[in-house]
């Protein structure tokens, strides 16, 4: 006889926000598809990809959604939100970007996630990633700012290059098993740099 509970597949949902142009899309592109576009396009509005894992035995199936940076867009960020959190029993995760070579993108992050309007009630793992690290001589924001910013918002820190497939995955993966282990100190201790820096 079939056992149904084996077919049950366990939803996770990410919302990755951030300025335009940060690498939201190639971030996700690379961790879904494993590919990077040079000419990767804004994204309009918001766009959903999906990808299925397995963890310790379970099938698990990310939705992630990937919002545009665009300021006309920001309010849009809320509503995904707010519906986001009042639809899921479980927590979910926030990927909050900027871009390591922008001063602009990481000075707007804090608009960008005050946009959620969070309270104590909501059930969200966070985690902060500075991207574009591949572009050393540009770099403006160091590690540590990066690193002071995310302890403010109690999220994880990761630097990565969706162009150079630098600790994009181990970000992804991290923030993942955060939200399936529903460990407390695990949020507060994930600090993670890319050695190749
Ligand atoms: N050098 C470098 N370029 C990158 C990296 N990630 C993204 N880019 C480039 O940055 C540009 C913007 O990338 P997107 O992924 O479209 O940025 P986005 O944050 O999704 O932008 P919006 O959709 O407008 O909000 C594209 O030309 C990408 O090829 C990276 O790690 N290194
Ligand atoms: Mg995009």
């Amino acid at each position: 006889m079939e056992n149904t509970c084996e077919n049950e597949i366990r939803k996770i949902n990410i919302i990755v926000i951030g300025e335009s142009n940060v690498g939201k899309s190639s971030l996700v592109r690379r961790f879904i598809e494993g590919e990077f576009y040079d000419d990767e396009r804004p994204t309009i509005l918001a766009e959903t990809k999906y990808k299925n894992i397995t963890h310790n035995l379970e099938k698990i199936e990310l939705e992630i959604f990937d919002v545009s940076g665009l300021h006309d867009y920001r309010s849009l960020v809320s509503m995904i939100f707010r519906n986001l959190n009042g639809s899921n029993e479980n927590r979910f995760g926030l990927i909050l970007v900027y871009d390591v070579t922008c001063i602009k993108s990481f000075e707007n992050l804090t608009k960008w996630y005050q946009q959620l309007e969070l309270t104590d009630q909501c059930n969200i793992v966070k985690i902060v990633i500075g991207n574009k690290i591949d572009l050393r001589d540009n770099i403006k924001i160091s590690i540590h700012r990066g690193q002071e910013f995310s302890k403010k918002f109690n999220a994880g820190f990761f630097e990565t290059s969706a162009a150079n497939d630098l600790n994009v995955q181990n970000a992804f993966e991290s923030l993942i098993e955060m939200l399936l282990n529903d460990k407390e100190k695990e949020r507060k201790n994930c600090f993670s740099a890319c050695k190749c820096q």
